[in-house]
């Protein structure tokens, strides 16, 4: 499925995917979310990380509320349940994933951003889970990873009160990893990309598809699914040479920020 809303870019190693649906606030229409979804199922492997970010003022409006229409139970789940496919393809995909924000983050463009595993916000961005308000739920994967970022308390807040958070606010609460000057998100998702597309490939893999499990793993099963992935990644011959590389003088060292 392609869609003339969404634009992808190949910047050599990585990938920039924008919303381009400004005049509409980005929202997120079923043929966007399935698009989203065909674009990170066929990245070509020489993308090392992918950029997110959203055309216009905003970042995105969430759910395209025009076909919010009348739906029985079951095509409800269905619909949900196509948005968990989707940004399930951007969490547990090939690649880090980079959100660079602005503007309105809200209802389902919150659950995209959620999904990305780096957040960067300029100090336009704003958060909030209409849903509430709406008379609905969230259905793109919020319940989930929302509390992930926030914890539930906040979010039950968020969605019964209709509370907004600024930048500097969701940087506090953790919604962004990153607050940067307005105008400025793109370019410092791009830096964290190009940096993180650097990496051995099985570190991203392990910090993509293993720390999450692990985090929600009890202690016990934790500190053997970290071993069994400690294993695999440091035979890897590509961190043999990276540790060589620093013992040898040919590797960074860790400098002060
Ligand atoms: C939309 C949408 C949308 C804008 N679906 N068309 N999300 C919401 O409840 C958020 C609804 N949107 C807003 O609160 C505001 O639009 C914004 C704060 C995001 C931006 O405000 P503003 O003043 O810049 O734009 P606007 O004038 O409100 O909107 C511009 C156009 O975009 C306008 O259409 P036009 O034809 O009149 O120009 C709006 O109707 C349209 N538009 N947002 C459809 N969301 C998996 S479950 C997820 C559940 C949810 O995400 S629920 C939350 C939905």
């Amino acid at each position: 499925m392609t869609s003339s809303d969404l634009h992808i870019e190949l910047r050599d190693d990585v990938a920039i995917i924008r919303l381009t649906r400004g005049a509409k606030r980005n929202a997120l229409s079923d043929g966007l979310i399935l698009a989203l979804r065909d674009a990170f199922q066929n990245l070509p492997a020489s993308v090392g990380a992918a950029v997110i970010d959203g055309e216009g003022p905003h970042f995105c409006a969430g759910l395209d509320l025009s076909e919010l229409k009348e739906r029985d139970a079951g095509q409800g789940l269905a619909h949900s349940r196509l948005w968990h496919a989707a940004l399930d393809c951007i969490e547990k995909g090939p690649v880090p994933v980079i959100a660079a924000l602005h503007g309105a983050v809200v209802g389902g463009g919150l659950e995209l951003a959620s999904a990305c595993h780096i957040r960067v916000a300029d100090r336009s961005t704003f958060y909030a889970l209409p849903e509430g308000s709406r008379g609905i739920f969230v259905g793109g994967g919020g319940s989930v990873r929302i509390p992930r970022l926030i914890g539930v308390a906040r979010m039950t807040d968020m969605m019964m009160t209709g509370r907004v958070y600024n930048a500097e606010e969701g940087e506090r609460v953790n919604f962004a990893q990153y607050l940067v000057d307005e105008g400025t998100a793109f370019d410092k998702a791009f830096e964290l990309a190009k940096r993180v597309a650097t990496n051995a490939p099985l570190t991203n893999y392990a910090l993509m598809h293993a720390l999450p499990r692990i985090a929600e793993q009890p202690a016990d099963h934790g500190f053997f699914t970290e071993a069994l992935m400690s294993g695999i990644v440091q035979a890897a011959p590509e961190a043999k040479q990276r540790v060589r590389d620093f013992l040898e003088g040919r590797g960074a060292k860790v400098s002060k920020g």
